[in-house]
């Protein structure tokens, strides 16, 4: 036990409610991790994987209607309806805690009540936050000491303080119909019911670090984004950062590991983070970020030696693998590997599975849980206290036409427009219509903890306050030719993009004025090692804008900010703006 008088009566009050038959308070220490391990492995929670292939791995099946975030089920509970504001769910608070209460009553007996401290962010670092999570599943308590900074680490750094966040899970009955995410952010409160999985139950993840956060940022000047960090380094050994936010499947992770294209001697890409990034204004007036979290929760398929080396490599030892296929010799498999299927294994449901079953192994939300300090490019300062100086952020979506490969904001209120109406089409791997436009505001859809609209104009404020900001771009890896195949060819090539962004923020290039933003000059852009595969008028293409398509572009975003309430009036001169140059 910690002797923090706040914790303290704040855990006796939630073990009163859900009356576990102990209470274990965790250290961190790797003798608490072994003890856990072991119980989950008498209990088949957790089941060891080949410790030589594969040494401190271990695999875990999730429930079968317990797979992936609930985003019908969570809710923002403000006092007033109007500050979760039109593109969140609301719950008054009083009903939330009444409502999840009753399910939480009772919820633990026959259980172990864990409480586990935990830091985001670097230690003894101004960005950083404590939260504490209280939790009934031994397999959050391990994925959260990979995640974030447990134990003793995380009280040394709250100290006497009541600030932090109070986060409480249970397993619940794991039932659908019994779940609920609820987010307090008045009260720097989360209540998770009846889900084990990630997003839903991490709570220093999403719940923490993007919902509630994001309120903490707006209240102190501070911005929370779900936004990758990643630095490259030039042939002299500059390294300059870029955070960068896109919806899901855009390729986040990977870009977060990139590596270089082979004519690009002397380049190297590193990790700072892979999904989301808090910033502040440091005292030399530029934007400074961290990664507040210490892992990777990365979605397996599609994560090959080609697609991302670094990924790979990082989840070799000390990983948790989630609803991927169970190799015989109890290694770990999944579409898009790579490599030859097993020819016998289990399924993400736990059934027998060989590459003739009609239904893929692994699940397609199938996650790897990994300490970032074991990827090969994590950056020497992913735990630099003081963060990095951010150069570029960067938006993105998945387009196939509209959008060009990449084009820069005119100045920062324009940049939150380009994010306000970021976008990208749904593929054929998610189930719907293939093609259809859904608006992600810089990504933030799920994850913003209070009014859009607000939060619009709280990105309008920052760049008010920032003496330096960074230049904002928007890119699309993801347009495509009239036989709906990809022109550009992505992965380690998009560091030829990011190489021109940052020469405009050097201010090494010049550009092309343009209706939507700033574009490359067709020679600005470096094809070396790459001439056959994109020649000039192959990268003209890409970066040529469809009048047809925009024009569409332009109803479909006019029809989405109709849809805020506290939509602030220099996002909508934005877009008239945008109207009036396409002279549309
Ligand atoms: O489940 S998580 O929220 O951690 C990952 C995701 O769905 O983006
Ligand atoms: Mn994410």
């Amino acid at each position: 036990m910690y002797s923090n008088k706040a914790v303290q009566a704040w855990v006796e009050e939630m073990a009163k409610l859900t009356k576990p038959d102990q209470i274990v308070w965790l250290d961190g220490s790797e003798e608490e991790k072994a003890r856990l391990i072991n119980e989950c492995l008498a209990d088949e929670e957790l089941i060891e994987l080949d410790q030589q292939k594969l040494p401190g791995c271990y695999y875990h099946w999730t429930h079968v209607n317990d797979v992936a975030r609930v985003e019908h089920l969570t809710f923002i509970c403000t006092s007033k309806k109007e500050d979760a504001g039109p593109t969140n769910n609301w719950m008054s608070p009083t009903e939330a805690y009444d409502k999840l209460g009753k399910l939480f009553d009772g919820s633990m007996k026959g259980r172990t009540m864990y409480v586990i401290p935990y830091l985001m962010g670097p230690v003894g670092s101004l960005f950083s936050k404590v939260g504490i999570e209280i939790t009934d599943s031994r397999y959050v308590v391990l994925n959260m000491r990979i995640m974030t900074k447990i134990g003793k680490v995380a009280m040394d750094q709250l100290g006497d303080s009541t600030d932090f966040v109070k986060g409480l899970h249970s397993k619940g009955e794991l039932d659908p119909e019994k779940r609920y995410i609820c987010h307090f952010p008045e009260d720097n409160t989360i209540w998770s019911i009846g889900s084990g999985y990630g997003g839903n139950a991490l709570l220093g993840k999403k719940c923490f670090s993007l919902r509630i956060a994001s309120y903490m940022g707006k209240q102190e000047g501070w911005m929370a984004e779900h936004m990758l960090i990643l630095g490259i380094e030039d042939p002299k050994g500059n390294v300059s950062y870029i955070a960068a936010a896109f919806p899901s499947a855009c390729g986040k992770t990977n870009l977060a590991m990139l590596v270089p294209p082979e004519t690009f001697k002397g380049y190297k890409v590193w990790t700072v983070g892979d999904d989301i990034a808090w910033l502040r204004i440091g005292e030399d007036g530029r934007l400074w970020a961290v990664n507040p979290e210490a892992g990777f929760f990365g979605v397996a398929p599609g994560t090959s030696m080609k697609s991302n080396p670094n990924a790979l490599l990082t989840v070799q030892k000390n990983t948790i693998f989630t609803n991927v296929v169970l190799t015989e010799d109890k290694t770990v498999w999944w579409e898009g590997m790579g490599v030859e299927p097993p020819k016998k294994g289990y399924d993400w449901k736990g059934n027998p599975w060989t590459p003739e079953s009609p239904e893929k192994g692994a699940h397609p939300n199938s996650r790897f849980t990994a300490p970032a300090s074991q990827c090969p490019s994590v950056s020497p300062e992913w735990q630099n206290s003081k963060g990095v100086p951010i150069s570029a952020i960067v938006f993105g979506g998945r387009r196939a036409k509209v959008a060009p490969l990449v084009y820069q904001s005119f100045n920062w209120e324009h940049g939150v427009f380009v994010g306000a109406t970021m976008a990208s089409e749904t593929t054929a791997a998610a189930t719907g219509a293939v093609g259809v436009v859904r608006r992600d505001p810089m990504a933030m859809l799920p994850f913003c903890g209070y009014n859009m609209g607000d939060y619009f104009s709280h990105w309008l404020e920052m760049g008010k306050k920032i003496p330096n900001p960074p230049a904002i771009f928007n890119v699309n890896w993801f347009r495509t030719d009239e036989k709906g195949k990809f022109i550009w060819p992505g992965f380690g090539d998009n560091l030829r993009v990011l190489k021109w962004i940052l020469s405009r923020c050097e201010n090494k290039v010049d550009a092309v004025e343009t209706p939507i933003g700033y574009l490359p000059k067709v020679e600005d852009i470096d094809l070396s090692g790459i001439e056959n595969e994109v020649s000039k008028s192959v990268l003209e293409g890409l970066l040529s804008i469809d009048k047809d398509s925009w024009s569409e572009e332009i109803k479909d975003q006019a029809s989405w900010l109709e849809k805020f309430d506290r939509l602030p009036k220099e996002v909508k001169s934005q877009y008239d703006a945008l109207v009036q140059r396409l002279g549309l």
